[in-house]
Protein backbone atom coordinates (compact mmCIF):
# COMPACT_ATOMS: atom_id res chain seq x y z
CA UNK A 1 0.00 0.00 0.00
CA UNK A 2 2.73 2.38 0.92
CA UNK A 3 4.98 3.77 -1.44
CA UNK A 4 8.08 4.42 -0.64
CA UNK A 5 8.87 8.20 -2.46
CA UNK A 6 12.80 8.02 -2.56
CA UNK A 7 13.88 11.60 -2.70
CA UNK A 8 16.88 12.62 -5.15
CA UNK A 9 19.75 13.40 -2.80
CA UNK A 10 20.64 16.70 -3.32
CA UNK A 11 24.86 17.41 -2.92
CA UNK A 12 26.09 20.64 -1.30
CA UNK A 13 29.71 20.57 -2.57
CA UNK A 14 30.76 23.49 -0.87
CA UNK A 15 30.19 22.52 2.14
CA UNK A 16 33.63 21.41 4.08
CA UNK A 17 33.87 17.98 4.93
CA UNK A 18 36.87 17.42 7.19
CA UNK A 19 35.76 14.07 8.27
CA UNK A 20 36.68 10.51 9.57
CA UNK A 21 39.05 8.95 7.85
CA UNK A 22 41.43 7.19 10.37
CA UNK A 23 40.16 5.92 13.10
CA UNK A 24 41.54 7.22 16.36
CA UNK A 25 40.75 5.77 19.92
CA UNK A 26 38.59 9.01 21.92
CA UNK A 27 40.67 9.53 24.78
CA UNK A 28 37.65 11.14 26.68
CA UNK A 29 35.24 7.88 25.46
CA UNK A 30 37.26 5.21 26.57
CA UNK A 31 36.50 5.65 30.08
CA UNK A 32 32.82 5.13 29.60
CA UNK A 33 30.30 6.49 30.96
CA UNK A 34 29.60 10.67 31.32
CA UNK A 35 28.74 11.07 34.51
CA UNK A 36 29.73 8.75 37.33
CA UNK A 37 28.27 9.02 40.73
CA UNK A 38 24.46 8.09 40.29
CA UNK A 39 24.08 6.89 36.77
CA UNK A 40 21.54 4.38 35.83
CA UNK A 41 23.29 0.54 35.64
CA UNK A 42 23.23 -1.46 32.06
CA UNK A 43 20.53 -3.51 34.30
CA UNK A 44 18.30 -0.54 34.98
CA UNK A 45 18.41 0.97 31.44
CA UNK A 46 17.34 -2.43 30.41
CA UNK A 47 14.68 -2.95 32.83
CA UNK A 48 13.09 0.73 31.59
CA UNK A 49 12.94 -1.66 28.51
CA UNK A 50 11.35 -4.78 30.02
CA UNK A 51 14.85 -6.62 29.65
CA UNK A 52 17.20 -8.07 31.98
CA UNK A 53 20.73 -7.31 31.31
CA UNK A 54 22.95 -10.31 33.06
CA UNK A 55 26.55 -11.48 32.93
CA UNK A 56 28.23 -14.94 33.30
CA UNK A 57 30.88 -15.47 36.03
CA UNK A 58 32.93 -18.37 37.85
CA UNK A 59 33.95 -18.88 41.46
CA UNK A 60 37.36 -17.92 41.12
CA UNK A 61 36.68 -14.30 40.29
CA UNK A 62 34.59 -13.86 42.88
CA UNK A 63 37.47 -13.13 45.48
CA UNK A 64 38.41 -9.70 43.60
CA UNK A 65 36.48 -7.28 45.23
CA UNK A 66 36.47 -5.20 42.58
CA UNK A 67 35.11 -7.05 39.84
CA UNK A 68 32.89 -8.56 42.41
CA UNK A 69 31.53 -4.97 43.29
CA UNK A 70 30.83 -4.12 40.07
CA UNK A 71 29.38 -7.59 38.57
CA UNK A 72 27.13 -7.18 41.68
CA UNK A 73 26.26 -3.60 41.04
CA UNK A 74 25.89 -3.58 37.35
CA UNK A 75 24.18 -6.52 36.38
CA UNK A 76 20.07 -7.87 37.46
CA UNK A 77 20.85 -11.15 36.16
CA UNK A 78 24.26 -14.03 36.63
CA UNK A 79 25.04 -17.55 35.08
CA UNK A 80 27.92 -19.27 36.95
CA UNK A 81 30.67 -20.13 33.65
CA UNK A 82 31.01 -23.57 35.22
CA UNK A 83 29.86 -24.34 38.74
CA UNK A 84 26.70 -26.04 37.21
CA UNK A 85 28.36 -28.17 34.60
CA UNK A 86 27.89 -31.91 34.83
CA UNK A 87 31.57 -32.49 35.71
CA UNK A 88 31.13 -29.72 38.51
CA UNK A 89 28.10 -31.57 40.45
CA UNK A 90 28.06 -34.64 39.39
CA UNK A 91 31.99 -36.04 38.90
CA UNK A 92 30.92 -39.49 40.03
CA UNK A 93 28.09 -41.47 39.49
CA UNK A 94 25.23 -40.22 42.34
CA UNK A 95 27.93 -38.48 44.05
CA UNK A 96 26.27 -34.66 43.70
CA UNK A 97 28.22 -31.63 44.68
CA UNK A 98 26.39 -28.40 44.55
CA UNK A 99 28.90 -26.31 46.70
CA UNK A 100 30.37 -24.11 43.87
CA UNK A 101 26.50 -23.24 42.27
CA UNK A 102 26.20 -22.50 45.65
CA UNK A 103 27.99 -20.10 46.32
CA UNK A 104 26.69 -18.17 42.27
CA UNK A 105 22.77 -18.20 44.06
CA UNK A 106 24.08 -16.85 47.52
CA UNK A 107 25.77 -14.05 45.47
CA UNK A 108 22.59 -13.39 43.54
CA UNK A 109 20.38 -13.14 46.48
CA UNK A 110 22.54 -11.01 47.94
CA UNK A 111 22.74 -8.55 45.06
CA UNK A 112 19.18 -9.52 44.06
CA UNK A 113 19.73 -11.19 40.88
CA UNK A 114 18.22 -13.40 39.12
CA UNK A 115 20.28 -16.77 37.89
CA UNK A 116 20.18 -18.54 34.25
CA UNK A 117 21.50 -22.41 35.19
CA UNK A 118 23.88 -23.50 32.75
CA UNK A 119 23.85 -26.35 31.99
CA UNK A 120 22.21 -29.75 32.21
CA UNK A 121 22.67 -31.82 29.13
CA UNK A 122 26.24 -31.30 27.16
CA UNK A 123 28.77 -32.93 25.43
CA UNK A 124 31.43 -31.10 27.11
CA UNK A 125 32.93 -30.74 30.40
CA UNK A 126 31.19 -34.22 30.70
CA UNK A 127 32.69 -36.76 33.63
CA UNK A 128 34.28 -39.53 31.98
CA UNK A 129 32.08 -42.09 33.46
CA UNK A 130 29.04 -41.08 31.94
CA UNK A 131 30.57 -41.78 28.42
CA UNK A 132 31.97 -45.29 29.38
CA UNK A 133 28.13 -46.10 30.33
CA UNK A 134 26.68 -48.44 28.40
CA UNK A 135 24.20 -46.76 26.26
CA UNK A 136 20.93 -48.82 27.73
CA UNK A 137 22.38 -46.63 30.93
CA UNK A 138 22.44 -43.49 29.81
CA UNK A 139 18.90 -42.19 30.14
CA UNK A 140 18.40 -43.04 33.07
CA UNK A 141 22.17 -41.26 33.75
CA UNK A 142 20.81 -38.68 32.41
CA UNK A 143 17.06 -38.26 33.82
CA UNK A 144 19.16 -38.61 37.58
CA UNK A 145 21.21 -36.04 36.62
CA UNK A 146 18.89 -33.64 35.79
CA UNK A 147 16.44 -34.73 38.30
CA UNK A 148 18.73 -34.30 41.28
CA UNK A 149 20.18 -30.75 39.70
CA UNK A 150 16.90 -28.92 39.03
CA UNK A 151 15.26 -30.30 42.35
CA UNK A 152 18.30 -28.55 44.54
CA UNK A 153 18.27 -25.37 42.33
CA UNK A 154 14.15 -24.95 42.48
CA UNK A 155 13.24 -21.43 43.14
CA UNK A 156 16.92 -20.27 43.14
CA UNK A 157 17.02 -20.34 38.92
CA UNK A 158 14.87 -18.84 36.89
CA UNK A 159 15.94 -20.17 33.91
CA UNK A 160 17.73 -23.49 32.55
CA UNK A 161 20.09 -24.38 29.51
CA UNK A 162 18.36 -27.57 29.89
CA UNK A 163 20.08 -28.75 26.36
CA UNK A 164 23.31 -27.01 25.21
CA UNK A 165 25.00 -26.80 21.55
CA UNK A 166 23.25 -30.10 20.40
CA UNK A 167 24.37 -28.98 16.50
CA UNK A 168 26.57 -29.38 14.30
CA UNK A 169 27.39 -26.43 12.06
CA UNK A 170 25.76 -27.79 8.65
CA UNK A 171 22.48 -28.06 11.13
CA UNK A 172 23.01 -32.24 11.73
CA UNK A 173 22.33 -33.36 15.45
CA UNK A 174 25.86 -33.62 17.36
CA UNK A 175 26.91 -37.01 18.31
CA UNK A 176 27.00 -37.71 22.24
CA UNK A 177 26.59 -40.39 24.94
CA UNK A 178 22.99 -38.47 25.17
CA UNK A 179 22.65 -38.60 21.28
CA UNK A 180 24.01 -41.83 20.32
CA UNK A 181 21.87 -43.57 23.07
CA UNK A 182 18.98 -41.99 22.36
CA UNK A 183 18.95 -40.33 18.81
CA UNK A 184 17.95 -36.83 19.11
CA UNK A 185 14.70 -37.78 21.33
CA UNK A 186 17.23 -36.94 24.40
CA UNK A 187 16.57 -33.47 24.15
CA UNK A 188 12.37 -33.98 24.96
CA UNK A 189 13.57 -36.28 27.53
CA UNK A 190 15.94 -33.94 29.24
CA UNK A 191 13.19 -31.09 28.89
CA UNK A 192 10.33 -33.52 30.31
CA UNK A 193 13.00 -34.71 33.04
CA UNK A 194 13.52 -30.64 33.65
CA UNK A 195 9.84 -29.96 34.03
CA UNK A 196 9.16 -32.26 36.33
CA UNK A 197 11.89 -31.10 38.98
CA UNK A 198 11.43 -27.83 38.66
CA UNK A 199 7.82 -26.87 37.00
CA UNK A 200 8.74 -22.68 37.22
CA UNK A 201 11.91 -22.89 35.77
CA UNK A 202 11.99 -21.31 32.27
CA UNK A 203 13.56 -24.00 30.05
CA UNK A 204 16.42 -23.30 26.94
CA UNK A 205 17.86 -25.14 24.59
CA UNK A 206 21.10 -23.12 23.87
CA UNK A 207 23.45 -23.03 21.27
CA UNK A 208 26.03 -20.61 19.29
CA UNK A 209 25.93 -19.54 15.64
CA UNK A 210 22.29 -19.49 15.47
CA UNK A 211 21.94 -16.14 16.02
CA UNK A 212 21.49 -14.98 12.31
CA UNK A 213 19.29 -16.70 9.97
CA UNK A 214 21.46 -19.84 8.41
CA UNK A 215 21.64 -23.58 8.03
CA UNK A 216 22.48 -23.97 11.99
CA UNK A 217 19.52 -21.71 13.17
CA UNK A 218 17.22 -23.20 10.41
CA UNK A 219 17.88 -26.58 12.14
CA UNK A 220 17.25 -25.05 15.63
CA UNK A 221 14.06 -23.65 14.29
CA UNK A 222 12.38 -27.09 12.90
CA UNK A 223 13.47 -28.65 16.13
CA UNK A 224 11.67 -26.28 18.21
CA UNK A 225 8.91 -26.40 16.14
CA UNK A 226 8.58 -30.28 16.30
CA UNK A 227 8.89 -30.17 20.27
CA UNK A 228 6.46 -27.62 20.59
CA UNK A 229 4.15 -29.57 18.54
CA UNK A 230 4.84 -32.32 20.58
CA UNK A 231 3.70 -30.27 23.22
CA UNK A 232 7.28 -30.80 25.10
CA UNK A 233 8.13 -28.22 27.69
CA UNK A 234 10.16 -25.73 26.02
CA UNK A 235 10.24 -21.74 27.12
CA UNK A 236 12.93 -20.70 25.21
CA UNK A 237 16.04 -20.32 22.42
CA UNK A 238 19.60 -19.35 23.42
CA UNK A 239 21.30 -17.50 21.37
CA UNK A 240 25.22 -17.68 22.40
CA UNK A 241 26.23 -15.01 20.15
CA UNK A 242 30.41 -15.48 20.46
CA UNK A 243 30.83 -12.56 18.32
CA UNK A 244 34.24 -11.84 16.02
CA UNK A 245 34.30 -9.08 14.51
CA UNK A 246 36.49 -10.72 11.60
CA UNK A 247 33.45 -12.84 10.81
CA UNK A 248 30.67 -10.44 10.53
CA UNK A 249 27.58 -9.90 12.04
CA UNK A 250 25.14 -12.37 12.16
CA UNK A 251 22.99 -12.68 9.04
CA UNK A 252 19.15 -10.86 9.81
CA UNK A 253 19.64 -11.56 14.00
CA UNK A 254 16.96 -9.45 14.78
CA UNK A 255 14.51 -11.37 12.03
CA UNK A 256 16.06 -14.34 13.09
CA UNK A 257 15.10 -14.18 16.67
CA UNK A 258 11.21 -12.57 15.68
CA UNK A 259 10.85 -16.02 13.66
CA UNK A 260 11.89 -18.29 17.16
CA UNK A 261 9.44 -15.32 19.58
CA UNK A 262 6.21 -15.94 16.56
CA UNK A 263 6.68 -19.46 17.47
CA UNK A 264 5.26 -18.43 21.09
CA UNK A 265 8.49 -18.73 22.66
CA UNK A 266 11.18 -16.28 24.97
CA UNK A 267 14.63 -15.80 23.02
CA UNK A 268 17.28 -14.69 25.17
CA UNK A 269 20.95 -13.51 24.42
CA UNK A 270 23.11 -16.21 26.36
CA UNK A 271 26.86 -15.80 26.25
CA UNK A 272 27.50 -12.17 24.29
CA UNK A 273 31.12 -11.63 23.48
CA UNK A 274 32.75 -9.87 20.45
CA UNK A 275 36.31 -11.11 19.84
CA UNK A 276 38.83 -9.55 18.04
CA UNK A 277 42.07 -10.39 16.61
CA UNK A 278 44.25 -8.98 18.70
CA UNK A 279 46.36 -6.06 19.21
CA UNK A 280 42.88 -4.14 19.60
CA UNK A 281 43.27 -1.05 18.01
CA UNK A 282 40.37 2.67 17.93
CA UNK A 283 38.68 0.56 14.45
CA UNK A 284 38.26 -2.51 15.63
CA UNK A 285 36.81 -1.47 19.46
CA UNK A 286 34.38 0.69 16.74
CA UNK A 287 33.13 -2.21 15.17
CA UNK A 288 33.20 -4.37 18.43
CA UNK A 289 30.99 -1.35 20.05
CA UNK A 290 28.54 -1.30 16.83
CA UNK A 291 28.25 -5.41 16.71
CA UNK A 292 27.65 -4.84 20.73
CA UNK A 293 25.02 -2.37 19.81
CA UNK A 294 23.37 -3.99 16.99
CA UNK A 295 22.41 -6.96 19.23
CA UNK A 296 20.85 -4.80 21.68
CA UNK A 297 18.95 -3.44 19.09
CA UNK A 298 17.80 -6.55 17.81
CA UNK A 299 16.85 -7.50 20.95
CA UNK A 300 14.88 -4.59 21.80
CA UNK A 301 13.23 -4.77 18.68
CA UNK A 302 11.72 -8.06 19.45
CA UNK A 303 9.18 -7.87 22.52
CA UNK A 304 9.69 -11.83 23.44
CA UNK A 305 13.90 -11.17 23.82
CA UNK A 306 14.04 -11.43 27.25
CA UNK A 307 17.34 -10.12 28.02
CA UNK A 308 21.54 -10.43 27.35
CA UNK A 309 24.06 -11.53 29.32
CA UNK A 310 27.75 -10.91 28.55
CA UNK A 311 29.83 -14.34 28.82
CA UNK A 312 31.64 -11.91 31.93
CA UNK A 313 32.16 -8.07 31.82
CA UNK A 314 35.68 -7.88 31.67
CA UNK A 315 38.13 -8.99 29.61
CA UNK A 316 40.05 -9.76 32.62
CA UNK A 317 38.01 -13.34 32.70
CA UNK A 318 37.57 -13.48 29.27
CA UNK A 319 37.79 -17.80 27.74
CA UNK A 320 38.51 -16.26 24.91
CA UNK A 321 42.39 -16.13 24.81
CA UNK A 322 43.51 -19.31 25.92
CA UNK A 323 40.57 -20.76 23.39
CA UNK A 324 41.35 -18.56 20.37
CA UNK A 325 45.19 -17.67 20.47
CA UNK A 326 46.05 -14.16 19.41
CA UNK A 327 42.43 -13.41 19.92
CA UNK A 328 40.68 -11.25 22.63
CA UNK A 329 39.38 -7.84 23.69
CA UNK A 330 35.83 -9.73 23.75
CA UNK A 331 34.73 -7.90 26.56
CA UNK A 332 33.03 -4.43 27.51
CA UNK A 333 35.12 -3.74 30.21
CA UNK A 334 39.19 -3.78 29.98
CA UNK A 335 41.50 -5.64 31.89
CA UNK A 336 41.68 -2.99 34.76
CA UNK A 337 37.55 -3.14 34.75
CA UNK A 338 37.84 0.35 33.04
CA UNK A 339 34.17 0.77 30.35
CA UNK A 340 35.50 0.02 27.06
CA UNK A 341 33.64 2.12 24.39
CA UNK A 342 31.67 -0.90 23.45
CA UNK A 343 30.31 0.07 27.23
CA UNK A 344 29.38 3.15 26.22
CA UNK A 345 26.99 1.86 22.89
CA UNK A 346 25.48 -0.48 25.00
CA UNK A 347 24.22 2.65 26.75
CA UNK A 348 23.13 4.34 24.49
CA UNK A 349 21.50 1.53 22.90
CA UNK A 350 19.47 0.74 26.02
CA UNK A 351 18.51 4.55 26.07
CA UNK A 352 20.23 5.47 28.03
CA UNK A 353 19.76 10.09 28.51
CA UNK A 354 22.38 10.37 31.36
CA UNK A 355 19.28 10.53 33.95
CA UNK A 356 19.50 8.03 36.67
CA UNK A 357 16.03 6.99 36.50
CA UNK A 358 16.53 3.79 33.57
CA UNK A 359 16.48 5.22 30.77
CA UNK A 360 15.25 8.29 28.10
CA UNK A 361 12.86 10.60 29.68
CA UNK A 362 15.02 14.45 29.29
CA UNK A 363 15.78 16.73 30.88
CA UNK A 364 19.50 17.11 32.13
CA UNK A 365 21.83 19.73 31.17
CA UNK A 366 24.76 17.92 29.42
CA UNK A 367 28.33 19.43 29.16
CA UNK A 368 28.40 21.66 26.31
CA UNK A 369 31.79 22.05 24.24
CA UNK A 370 32.44 18.87 22.52
CA UNK A 371 29.83 18.19 19.69
CA UNK A 372 27.68 20.53 18.04
CA UNK A 373 24.60 19.89 15.75
CA UNK A 374 23.98 21.87 12.56
CA UNK A 375 20.18 21.82 11.10
CA UNK A 376 18.56 22.66 7.96
CA UNK A 377 15.23 22.24 6.33
CA UNK A 378 15.78 20.30 3.10
CA UNK A 379 11.74 20.16 3.05
CA UNK A 380 9.98 23.65 2.24
CA UNK A 381 6.89 21.69 2.07
CA UNK A 382 5.80 21.86 6.20
CA UNK A 383 2.46 20.13 5.55
CA UNK A 384 3.31 17.13 3.17
CA UNK A 385 4.14 13.42 4.68
CA UNK A 386 7.71 13.69 4.63
CA UNK A 387 10.07 15.65 7.26
CA UNK A 388 13.61 15.74 5.69
CA UNK A 389 15.73 17.50 8.30
CA UNK A 390 19.24 17.72 7.32
CA UNK A 391 21.94 17.75 10.04
CA UNK A 392 25.70 17.61 10.19
CA UNK A 393 27.87 17.12 13.67
CA UNK A 394 31.06 19.41 14.21
CA UNK A 395 33.73 18.27 16.86
CA UNK A 396 34.41 21.53 19.00
CA UNK A 397 36.28 19.75 21.49
CA UNK A 398 40.21 19.10 21.40
CA UNK A 399 39.64 15.23 22.11
CA UNK A 400 38.78 13.17 18.69
CA UNK A 401 35.23 11.48 18.98
CA UNK A 402 34.51 7.56 18.71
CA UNK A 403 31.16 8.12 16.96
CA UNK A 404 29.52 4.68 17.58
CA UNK A 405 28.84 6.57 21.08
CA UNK A 406 27.39 9.13 19.48
CA UNK A 407 23.83 10.21 18.95
CA UNK A 408 21.56 12.84 17.78
CA UNK A 409 17.80 13.33 18.32
CA UNK A 410 15.49 15.85 15.49
CA UNK A 411 12.27 16.42 17.85
CA UNK A 412 8.61 16.02 15.64
CA UNK A 413 5.07 15.52 16.88
CA UNK A 414 3.94 12.22 15.06
CA UNK A 415 0.14 14.10 14.34
CA UNK A 416 -2.51 12.15 13.25
CA UNK A 417 -2.37 9.10 11.55
CA UNK A 418 -0.06 5.79 12.02
CA UNK A 419 1.96 5.47 14.60
CA UNK A 420 4.52 3.35 13.34
CA UNK A 421 7.48 5.21 11.23
CA UNK A 422 10.25 4.47 8.08
CA UNK A 423 13.04 6.85 8.10
CA UNK A 424 15.99 7.12 5.79
CA UNK A 425 19.46 8.06 4.83
CA UNK A 426 19.36 9.62 1.19
CA UNK A 427 23.06 10.90 1.16
CA UNK A 428 25.89 12.09 3.10
CA UNK A 429 29.95 11.86 2.57
CA UNK A 430 30.14 9.93 5.44
CA UNK A 431 28.26 7.42 3.46
CA UNK A 432 24.82 6.58 4.57
CA UNK A 433 26.32 2.80 5.10
CA UNK A 434 27.74 4.27 8.63
CA UNK A 435 24.71 6.12 9.27
CA UNK A 436 22.00 4.16 11.89
CA UNK A 437 18.38 6.06 11.92
CA UNK A 438 15.36 4.82 13.62
CA UNK A 439 12.09 7.07 14.77
CA UNK A 440 11.77 6.62 19.25
CA UNK A 441 8.70 7.53 21.01
CA UNK A 442 9.44 10.15 23.63
CA UNK A 443 8.87 8.76 26.86
CA UNK A 444 7.84 11.81 28.14
CA UNK A 445 6.33 13.25 25.16
CA UNK A 446 5.78 17.09 24.38
CA UNK A 447 4.21 18.95 22.07
CA UNK A 448 5.24 19.41 19.17
CA UNK A 449 8.24 16.93 20.64
CA UNK A 450 6.30 13.08 21.39
CA UNK A 451 9.20 11.81 18.76
CA UNK A 452 12.54 12.04 17.50
CA UNK A 453 14.24 10.56 15.01
CA UNK A 454 17.84 8.99 16.18
CA UNK A 455 20.53 9.33 14.28
CA UNK A 456 23.56 7.11 15.19
CA UNK A 457 26.79 5.27 13.59
CA UNK A 458 28.48 2.51 13.23
CA UNK A 459 31.91 3.25 12.85
CA UNK A 460 33.94 6.76 12.36
CA UNK A 461 35.78 9.14 14.74
CA UNK A 462 35.52 12.89 14.64
CA UNK A 463 38.69 14.47 14.90
CA UNK A 464 38.93 17.91 16.78
CA UNK A 465 37.47 20.22 14.59
CA UNK A 466 35.98 18.03 11.86
CA UNK A 467 32.57 17.65 10.71
CA UNK A 468 30.59 14.59 9.21
CA UNK A 469 29.45 16.65 6.42
CA UNK A 470 25.54 16.51 6.05
CA UNK A 471 23.57 13.67 6.52
CA UNK A 472 20.33 13.96 4.35
CA UNK A 473 17.40 12.14 6.33
CA UNK A 474 14.19 11.24 6.58
CA UNK A 475 11.20 10.12 7.97
CA UNK A 476 7.59 9.36 6.85
CA UNK A 477 4.64 7.41 8.89
CA UNK A 478 3.57 4.01 7.97
CA UNK A 479 0.75 5.49 6.24
CA UNK A 480 1.72 7.98 4.84
CA UNK A 481 -0.18 10.79 6.10
CA UNK A 482 0.62 14.17 6.29
CA UNK A 483 2.55 15.84 9.43
CA UNK A 484 2.07 19.56 10.61
CA UNK A 485 6.16 19.70 11.06
CA UNK A 486 5.14 24.27 11.84
CA UNK A 487 5.14 23.49 15.43
CA UNK A 488 7.87 20.90 15.63
CA UNK A 489 9.98 21.34 18.04
CA UNK A 490 13.49 20.56 16.08
CA UNK A 491 11.69 22.41 13.03
CA UNK A 492 13.31 25.40 11.42
CA UNK A 493 12.94 27.12 8.10
CA UNK A 494 16.80 28.08 7.43
CA UNK A 495 17.92 26.87 3.81
CA UNK A 496 21.70 26.90 4.79
CA UNK A 497 23.22 24.82 8.05
CA UNK A 498 23.30 26.88 11.37
CA UNK A 499 23.45 25.74 14.78
CA UNK A 500 20.71 24.07 16.18
CA UNK A 501 19.99 23.85 19.33
CA UNK A 502 16.79 21.92 19.53
CA UNK A 503 18.55 18.93 18.31
CA UNK A 504 20.26 17.66 21.01
CA UNK A 505 23.45 15.46 21.02
CA UNK A 506 24.34 12.85 23.65
CA UNK A 507 27.92 11.06 24.05
CA UNK A 508 27.94 8.08 25.74
CA UNK A 509 24.39 8.75 26.39
CA UNK A 510 25.08 12.23 28.10
CA UNK A 511 23.85 15.21 26.56
CA UNK A 512 26.51 17.25 25.59
CA UNK A 513 25.17 19.72 22.93
CA UNK A 514 21.30 21.30 22.87
CA UNK A 515 17.79 21.46 24.82
CA UNK A 516 15.87 18.98 25.41
CA UNK A 517 12.05 19.45 24.86
O1 LIG B 1 33.43 -19.89 30.14
C1 LIG B 1 33.63 -21.27 30.15
C2 LIG B 1 35.12 -21.55 30.30
O2 LIG B 1 35.58 -21.10 31.56
C3 LIG B 1 35.36 -23.02 30.15
O3 LIG B 1 36.75 -23.26 30.17
C4 LIG B 1 34.75 -23.50 28.85
C5 LIG B 1 34.96 -24.97 28.68
O4 LIG B 1 34.23 -25.47 27.60
O5 LIG B 1 33.37 -23.21 28.84
C6 LIG B 1 33.15 -21.87 28.84
O6 LIG B 1 31.80 -21.59 28.65
C7 LIG B 1 31.21 -22.05 27.45
C8 LIG B 1 29.76 -22.28 27.72
O7 LIG B 1 29.61 -23.15 28.81
C9 LIG B 1 29.02 -22.80 26.52
N1 LIG B 1 29.22 -21.98 25.37
C10 LIG B 1 30.60 -21.65 25.08
C11 LIG B 1 31.28 -21.07 26.30
C12 LIG B 1 32.70 -20.64 25.97
O8 LIG B 1 33.49 -21.75 25.67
Amino acid sequence: MSLVKRCRPHRSPGLPVLVVGALALAAGLAGGPASAASQDTLHDLASAQGKYFGSATDNPELPDAAYAAKLGSEFGQITPGNSMKWDTTEPTRGRFDFAKGDVITDFAQEHGQTVRGHTLVWHSQLPGWVGALPSTEVETAMTDHITAEATHYRGEVAAWDVVNEPFNEDGTFRTSPFYNAMGKDYIAKALRAAHAADPDAKLYINDYNVEGKGAKSDAMYNLVSDLLDEGVPLDGVGMQAHLAIQYGFPYQMQANMQRFADLGLDVAVTELDVRMQLPADAAKLATQSSYYAQVVDACLAVERCVGITVWDYTDKYSWVPSTFPGEGAANLYDDGLAPKPAYAAVRTALGDDGDDDGGDDGGDGGTPGTLKALYRANDTAAGDNQIKPGLQLVNTGTAPVSLPAVTVRYWFSGDNGATTYGSWCDWSPIGCSTITHRVVAASSPKSGADHYLEVGFTGGTLAPGAATGEMQLRLSKTDWSNFNESDDYSHGTGASYADASKVTVYVGGALVWGIEP
